[in-house]
C-alpha cells in the first residue's frame, strides 16, 4: 500500500519536472524613459532564459502595471509589446495614471509561459528601478 502511494507521488513529481517550457523560467531586465506626452513612457524590456541567459525570442509579451501602494485603485490596461530586432528585446510604450512606485507585470506567453513582476519608480523626466515603499504612502489613507 504505501509503496503503490510512493510510487504514485514520485511519478506525478517526475511528470511535473519533465521537460516542459514551463520549467524554463524568465529573467527580465526593464529600463524606461519618459516621453513628451505627460505620464508616457517607452520601456525596453530584454526577456532571457534564466538558466542560460539566452535571449527569449519568439514570445509574446504582454506588460500591465498596477501601484502596490495602492491595490484596485488604477485600472490600466496591459499593451502588448513589439518584438525589436535585437532578439529577445521588446518594446512598450506604457501610459501610467500618476508618477510614483508603480509594479509592472510582464505575462509572458507563446512556447515559454512564465510571469514577472519588476517594480519601478516613475517620475516625471525619468524613471528608475525602485521597491516598493514601505509603510503607507502619502496618497493612501488609513
Ligand atoms: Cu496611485
Amino acid at each position: 500500500m504505501w509503496t503503490r502511494r510512493a510510487f504514485a507521488i514520485l511519478a506525478a513529481a517526475c511528470f511535473a519536472g519533465g521537460a516542459l517550457a514551463a520549467d524554463i523560467r524568465a529573467k527580465a531586465e526593464v529600463s524606461c524613459r519618459a516621453t513628451a506626452e505627460s505620464l508616457q513612457y517607452d520601456c525596453t524590456i530584454k526577456l532571457t532564459n534564466a538558466r542560460t541567459n539566452a535571449p527569449l525570442a519568439g514570445v509574446t509579451l504582454m506588460v500591465g502595471a498596477d501601484m502596490p501602494s495602492m491595490p484596485m485603485a488604477h485600472n490600466v490596461r496591459a499593451v502588448k509589446a513589439e518584438a525589436e530586432a535585437e532578439p529577445g528585446t521588446y518594446r512598450a510604450r506604457l501610459e501610467l495614471e500618476m508618477t510614483g512606485v508603480w509594479a509592472l507585470q510582464l505575462n509572458i506567453g507563446g512556447p515559454l509561459r512564465d510571469r514577472v513582476v519588476k517594480v519601478m519608480r516613475f517620475e516625471d523626466k525619468h524613471a528608475t528601478p525602485g521597491s516598493a515603499p514601505k509603510g503607507p504612502s502619502p496618497h493612501q489613507k488609513r
